[in-house]
């Protein structure tokens, strides 16, 4: 099996989050420059945001960089398109199943690693091509599974032969080698990129996280089927109180109408979603990219034997 920094040509096992909103072709190529797997989120934008993003990436680094591309999107088949026109290297997808679309990604020879919550559809993507896997916990920011990242990772290692990529609570060395020693080839991280000075959010974002303390995420959305880890705000508050005195979707959907806009650009406290990990407790200062990446990785080739992972 080929080390997943070997199978996206980089030199550390590592991709950035696909953060909505958060991850433009300024972050992306920020991360492919420090030797990471950038990615441009899609999130909610129309293809020719994506593609126009893409190539300002291809100004911005010459190394290789992804698409994330966030299937609950309406865009998403279009921008599926768009992937293979602009002969992106690599796919993931988040909040579904890609499987549509698979045929057509291996055919331009696109790296697809899917984004998956459970043990079951890590089978199906390996079924239908995957190249390898980002098993994300619980612990995540954004959108989330109900597995932590301890449960999820060596269930899925033990149930399918491509590559996992580990996301969610990792944030620095400590969660690198958990991460390895679980059976992870690689991994994925947002939150702690998110405190970094090529990041292109809202000043307020960055203090929000690091400002946070462990206990300082929720999760809204249980109820609809698209439950959702934020930070914890005046919004968050009033959704959960909201949402347990029993006020119906549409009313509740009002309220986070264009709320991670707000968080994103305009930095509004106390109205914005600021989606973020567990692990925000963890993430003190604003750094480079290139600082967090070095520090993720540091010490950890001494283990490179046992693990076998760069
Ligand atoms: O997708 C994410 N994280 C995200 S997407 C996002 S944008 C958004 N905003 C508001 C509401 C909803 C989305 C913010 N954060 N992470 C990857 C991820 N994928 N987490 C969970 C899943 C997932 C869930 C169910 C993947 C597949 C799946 O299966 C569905 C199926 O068809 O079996």
């Amino acid at each position: 099996m080929k080390n997943v920094n070997e199978l996206f040509n980089t030199k550390y096992p590592l991709i950035q989050g696909g953060m909505a909103n958060v991850a433009t072709a300024v972050l992306a190529s920020a991360v492919s420059n420090a030797g990471g797997l950038g990615l441009i989120g899609a999130g909610g934008y129309d293809a020719e945001w994506v593609r126009t993003e893409i190539r300002k990436c291809k100004e911005m680094t010459d190394k290789p960089f992804g698409v994330n591309i966030m299937l609950m999107s309406p865009h998403a088949p279009a921008i599926a398109k768009v992937v293979v026109e602009e002969q992106v290297k690599v796919v993931t997808t988040g909040a579904g199943s890609p499987g549509i679309y698979m045929e057509s990604w291996k055919k331009a020879g696109i790296i697809v690693i899917p984004v998956v919550p459970s043990v079951a559809l890590a089978i199906r993507m390996e079924r239908a091509g995957a190249d390898a896997v980002v098993a994300e916990g619980t612990e995540s920011g954004g959108h989330i599974g109900e597995l932590t990242t301890m449960a999820l990772i060596p269930q899925i290692v033990d149930a399918i032969k491509i590559p996992v990529i580990a996301a969610g609570g990792i944030a620095d060395k400590r969660g690198v080698l958990a991460a390895f020693a679980l059976g992870a080839k690689g991994v994925q991280v947002g939150t702690v990129l998110l405190a970094t000075v090529e990041c292109p959010i809202h000043e307020n974002y960055k203090k929000k996280v690091i400002d946070a303390r462990d206990t300082d995420t929720v999760v809204t959305g249980r109820g609809t089927g698209a439950p959702v880890r934020v930070l914890k705000n005046k919004m968050a508050v009033e959704y959960l109180s909201m949402s347990n005195q029993g006020v119906p979707l549409a009313e509740l959907e009002k309220l986070t109408l264009g709320s991670l806009r707000r968080a994103v650009f305009d930095g509004n406290m106390d109205t914005g979603s600021f989606m973020a990990g567990q692990i925000s407790g963890l993430v003190k200062e604003i750094r480079t990219v290139k600082a967090v990446l070095e520090s993720l990785f540091d010490g950890v080739n001494q283990y490179k034997d046992q693990l076998e992972v760069m």
